[in-house]
């Protein structure tokens, strides 16, 4: 995944590199860990994972780039992501579309350091 940063003139002179050689799938931006600054959720379906990027600045403007991504095991090659509070506590989970598994991978609340149940735990919903 990289990330191209915009000038204001049409131009994109800055690229940052975060996730190479993988099959990065969907992308949802929030604030995850609830420091003002936006976050990205990045599905990559062939690792069967979640990337979690924490996005850098200070005082609650982010600055563009993201800290390296943190890995949440997915298991069945989620396609997509999105994120949204499902659960209604304020804090954006993130959802995944899982296809070899006709299920819906739930990881609540973002990984924030205060998350119940555990950080990145990945709760299935099945289809059907
Ligand atoms: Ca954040
Ligand atoms: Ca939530």
């Amino acid at each position: 995944m990289h990330i191209l940063l915009g000038s204001g003139a049409g131009t994109f002179p800055t690229t940052n590199a975060y996730i190479d050689g993988q099959n990065c799938a969907g992308i949802a931006r929030a604030d995850f860990d609830g420091d003002g600054i936006a976050d990205l959720a990045v599905s990559e379906a062939v690792s069967n994972s979640l990337f979690l990027l924490k996005g850098n600045g200070s005082g609650g403007v982010g600055d563009g780039t993201f800290a390296p991504p943190v890995t949440l095991s997915d298991c069945c090659f989620p396609v997509h992501v999105i994120a949204a509070d499902l659960d209604g506590n304020g804090r954006p989970d993130a959802l995944t579309c899982d296809y070899q598994a006709s299920a819906v991978g739930l990881f609540r609340d973002g990984c924030a350091p205060s998350s119940v149940p555990a950080c990145g735990t990945r709760i299935a919903k099945p289809l059907g």
